[in-house]
């Protein structure tokens, strides 16, 4: 933080920098695994930083939140057990938890500080900690998944970006673990990073992934506060005919209108259409 700015200066977009207003730092520590900091800002409401990176800000998480779950959550039939790795914030379950078929949705995150942080002061992404169908494990998210199989139909990887904890989130072994752990008919999704920055790990994301699961589609978002503007995701399934590029089941427009404020049929859809520049290398 310099002169009241907060900058989010990285190896990993080089030579470009988001910067927001700080109002007041509410918390720095440095826990078991990273730099934890949340400050108010001026115009973004509270701001979440793990190892200078941001993770979310109060004014645009839901259109991440809702759409690294419901491209997922959509593109199953019926969604019961659900796991979440990392998403300590809460976010992420805050949105499985709107669909009704869910029985059990399970959060698996490394960092016990960025739980109880986010319980503190990011009270509208955490509120659903204390929902009946969570259940809360602190853990590395790769060891967590090798004790379950044919166990979820759905698994989200909200993860930080690959450099520090959450490295070896983004490798062949870990969707290997991943596909594993999902039932007949599961579904995974996991965060994709930006096609300005990271085109070519996109692209290695993609060969990797294609090597376990017979479908996997790169679908994208706008979010003002992560680098470049826009972040995507991964969306994999287990069963080979399924098309996640359309939802496979769909609400009203009232019910829409009443639990998104960013996902509906029409952004799934219009999110796996990619610019000319992706779309040739990821085709
Ligand atoms: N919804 C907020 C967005 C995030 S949070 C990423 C979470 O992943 C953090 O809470 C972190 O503690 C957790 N994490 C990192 N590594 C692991 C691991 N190995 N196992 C389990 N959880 C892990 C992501 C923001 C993306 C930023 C884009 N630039």
């Amino acid at each position: 933080i310099v002169d009241g700015w907060f900058r989010e200066i990285s190896d990993m977009w080089p030579g470009q920098a988001m910067t927001l207003r700080v109002k007041k730092v509410v918390h720095h520590e440095k826990s078991k695994y990273q730099d934890v900091l949340i400050f108010e800002s001026t115009n973004h409401g509270m701001v979440l930083v793990l190892d200078n990176v941001i993770q979310c800000t109060e004014r645009d998480e839901f259109s991440y939140q809702e759409m690294i779950t419901h491209l997922g959550m959509f593109s199953h039939p019926e969604p019961k057990r659900v796991l979440v790795i990392g998403g300590g914030d809460g976010g992420v379950l805050r949105e499985v938890v709107k669909h009704e078929s869910v029985e059990e949705a399970v959060l698996c995150d490394i960092d016990e500080a960025v739980i109880r942080l986010s319980k503190q002061y990011l009270p509208e992404m955490s509120v659903s900690y204390q929902h009946p169908k969570v259940k809360v494990h602190v853990g590395d998210g790769f060891k967590f998944l090798e004790d379950y199989k044919d166990a979820f139909d759905v698994i989200i990887t909200d993860s930080s970006d690959p450099e520090g904890p959450a490295e070896s989130l983004f490798q062949k072994p870990y969707f290997e673990l991943l596909h594993g752990a999902l039932r007949e008919g599961g579904v995974i999704t996991t965060q994709a990073e930006n096609p300005w920055l990271h085109l070519s790990m996109i692209k290695n994301l993609k060969a990797s992934v294609k090597q376990v699961f017979p479908v996997a589609e790169y679908g994208w978002t706008t979010i003002p506060t992560y680098p470049s503007g826009q972040i995507g995701f991964m969306v994999c399934t287990k069963d080979g005919s399924r098309d996640v590029t359309k939802p496979l089941r769909s609400l009203s427009d009232a019910e829409e209108d009443r639990l998104f404020r960013y996902y509906s049929k029409k952004v799934h859809e219009a999110a796996f259409v990619l610019p000319k520049f992706a779309e040739k290398e990821l085709r």
